[in-house]
């Protein structure tokens, strides 16, 4: 398990590799893929460090308002609101979670037809 000082997606919301964000509010930020799977694949991360949905508490309940917001927030900006989008989490190694801050895959803008995330 990772923590904060040598989390990749902590260090990505920090500033730390100069990655481009695509927008961020208080709780969140989100940024592109390295490995895109649709022709617009987002990352919303919340900028405390969770290490994935089980991990989530009863006072992260702004903070998880907040990450779904900017998720949203994504999606319109990508101009997925029309067409629409999917918005996934990996929570644990069997559903395929690589990196263990907890964040959520914004997907679209082709037709998805089969598990992503
Ligand atoms: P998951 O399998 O749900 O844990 O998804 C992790 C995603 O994070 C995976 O699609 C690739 C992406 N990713 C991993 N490392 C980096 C990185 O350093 N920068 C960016 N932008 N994305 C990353």
């Amino acid at each position: 398990m990772t923590d904060r000082s040598d989390c990749i997606f902590c260090r990505i919301a920090d500033g730390a590799f100069g990655t481009d964000i695509v927008a961020e509010n208080e709780h969140a930020v989100a940024f592109r893929d390295i490995q895109p799977q649709t022709p617009s694949h987002v990352l919303v991360v919340p900028r405390k460090h969770i290490t994935g949905l089980r991990e989530l508490e009863p006072e992260d309940g702004e903070l998880t308002v907040g990450v779904l917001q900017l998720a949203r927030e994504v999606a319109r900006r990508e101009g997925l609101l029309d067409g629409g989008y999917r918005v996934t989490t990996n929570d644990g190694a069997d559903a395929g979670q690589t990196v263990f801050h907890l964040h959520f895959h914004v997907l679209g803008g082709r037709r998805l037809t089969e598990p992503l995330g």
